[in-house]
């Protein structure tokens, strides 16, 4: 099957900490893979909607495990192309008890050396819908130039488009060619915190004043995420969550909003389905955990706001209070 979404950007190899502390005391890591864009596109495809991820790995082992999780994750890698010379990025998490740093080696990554060339794939060419994040234009001038390429787009194709404000990339880098980035996609995503950071404004009037292109902007905040549409908009709490770990719930968060969209859910349908997915992978230590299963979404999605209120998602599972 066709992917009816193509996410654009670097996957790397990640070593997770067996337990919380500085990374010199850690006795052994868990082995996995991760980045910001597959992270999306595994989370599409485990909400049944077909994705692939595009991006450069290296011809090493750590190449060649994250084509194999990102496939047996149900991700097209068809797109992906192997750079003879360049190695696989790496990054570390260290966790504490001020939450977790990504350690990234990536410098001179295959993944960074992504460029234009990639225009010429027909997976890309025929997707219907194009997810890139604002990591992707601060790898490296080429990466930045297949930004602009994918956003000077037909018209016939949708592109989201996720800030992931991450300031350790951007140290020899200019950010601000993020805002006309933004501004060039249909669908962009946003924390309230890298708004704030990036823009100036995590305030959703002057938001859109800054940002007009885009179809909608998604504002996620600690709690809530609100849509601004054109049409007014729509804000929708999160469900209580015993958060584990939080990094990837953003990525998450973006699968369900979109897989939400495709499906021609409502506003609020798409932005409930987007907590449902953040709160999936802020329950595991990695960048991606298993959606619930589809009866119980169902059930959530059409929910009354006090039985959405009273949901808590746990790792055990989730628990609805009575309404
Ligand atoms: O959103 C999670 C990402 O931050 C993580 O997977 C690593 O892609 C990554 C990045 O560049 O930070």
């Amino acid at each position: 099957m066709e992917p009816t979404v193509v996410c654009v950007g670097e996957t790397m190899a990640v070593l997770l900490p067996e337990r919380p502390g500085p990374l010199e005391d850690v006795p052994s890591f868990r082995h996995s893979c991760g980045g910001a864009e597959s992270n999306v596109a595994r989370g599409l495809a485990a909400l049944g909607v077909p994705a692939a991820w595009a991006g450069r790995v290296g011809a090493d082992g750590f190449g060649r495990r994250v084509l194999r999780e990102l496939a047996a994750g149900g991700v097209d890698v068809r797109a992906a192309t192997i750079d003879p010379d360049r190695p696989t990025g790496l990054y570390v998490k260290e966790t504490g008890p001020s939450g977790s740093v990504l350690h990234y080696y990536r410098d001179g990554s295959a993944g960074s050396a992504i460029g234009p060339e990639l225009l010429d794939d027909p997976t890309l060419a025929a997707a219907p819908l194009v997810h890139l994040s604002g990591i992707t234009a601060a790898l490296s001038d080429s990466a930045l130039a297949l930004t602009r390429a994918l956003l000077a787009r037909p018209r016939d194709r949708v592109v989201s488009f996720d800030l992931n404000w991450r300031p350790a990339l951007w140290r020899r880098r200019d950010p601000s060619v993020l805002r006309p980035l933004l501004d060039a996609a249909d669908i962009v995503l946003l924390g309230a915190d890298e708004a704030a950071a990036v823009l100036g404004t995590a305030e959703p009037d002057a938001l859109r004043a800054l940002l007009p292109g885009p179809s909608v902007l998604v504002l996620k905040e600690a709690h809530r995420a609100t849509a601004v549409t054109r049409d007014g908009t729509v804000t929708e709490p999160a469900p209580r969550v015993d958060v584990v770990e939080p990094i990837g719930a953003g990525d998450a968060f973006a699968a369900g909003y979109l897989a939400g969209t495709l499906r021609g859910h409502t506003p609020q349908r798409r932005l409930r389905l987007g907590h449902l997915a953040a709160a999936a992978t802020l329950v595991v230590p990695g960048d991606h955990g298993p959606p619930p299963p589809p009866h119980m979404v169902d059930a959530l999605l059409s929910a009354s706001p006090d039985a959405w209120a009273g949901t808590t998602v746990r790792a055990s599972g989730i628990v609805m209070e009575d309404s």
